[in-house]
């Protein structure tokens, strides 16, 4: 998987995401992370990637030229599944999105910043609008990294343990059942005894029955 991600902040993106899991799928190859500033597109004097908006208001609103010039120039050396604004009105990612979106061979993130975009980049050159919650942060950029994180961990390979996707909270709409490691007793504090006694069944029916506990509890809507 390729993914492109279209920022005024590219300074941003030296943390996260080149650090563990992220780091290791982009080392075997796996994951390509590519960061373009979108200044670099810019064709003004100063550089500048946003003006007022029409009609007045405050903000700044990111123009479409430079964005525009940034993906058809990624368009001239591939094809594109996908061209994602990050953007508090899109579609509130779940795991179900992700796993759709893990599919893809290349993506496209455009992290807005501002007041957002100008409206006909969305209406002519964006597929795809994903918030990740309803929250408002100052920029596309955290969510691009939330979403690029809950995509590479789904590229068959990233995970050491393949398994461990399968199993993590949300795959079957349940949440996780909890989980335990030596010592089985630590100052009285006892592991529960079905997770030592070496029977798989009871195991994996005391596992099954907590996580259905767990979503009753916390996270009733799940089960609907
Ligand atoms: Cl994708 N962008 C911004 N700026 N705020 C958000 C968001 C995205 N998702 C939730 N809040």
């Amino acid at each position: 998987m390729r993914i492109d991600i279209i920022t005024c902040l590219p300074e941003l993106f030296d943390g996260p995401i080149n650090q563990s899991i992220v780091k290791r799928a982009q080392h075997k190859s796996l994951v390509e992370i590519v960061i373009h500033n979108l200044r670099d597109y810019s064709t003004l004097k100063h550089k500048n990637v946003d003006d007022y908006a029409f009609g007045g208001g405050a903000g700044m609103v990111l123009m479409v030229e430079p964005i525009d010039k940034c993906i058809s120039a990624l368009k001239a050396e591939r094809n594109y599944d996908e061209v994602i604004y990050l953007t508090p009105d899109g579609e509130t990612l779940n795991q179900g999105i992700a796993n759709q979106l893990s599919l893809n061979q290349n993506l496209i993130m455009l992290c807005g910043h501002y007041k957002g975009v100008d409206q006909r980049v969305r209406d002519y050159l964006i597929t795809k609008e994903i918030s990740i919650g309803d929250y408002v942060l100052s920029g596309g950029e955290l969510a691009a990294m939330v979403l690029a994180d809950a995509l590479i961990r789904l590229v068959p390979g990233v995970l050491n343990d393949e398994s461990s996707a399968l199993t993590d909270s949300f795959q079957d709409n349940l949440l996780a059942p909890p989980v335990y490691t030596r010592p089985a007793n630590y100052k009285g504090w006892n592991v529960p005894d079905v997770l030592t006694s070496g029977h798989e069944a009871n195991i994996e029916k005391w596992r099954h029955d907590q996580a259905v506990k767990r979503t009753e509890e916390r996270r009733p809507d799940l089960l609907k």
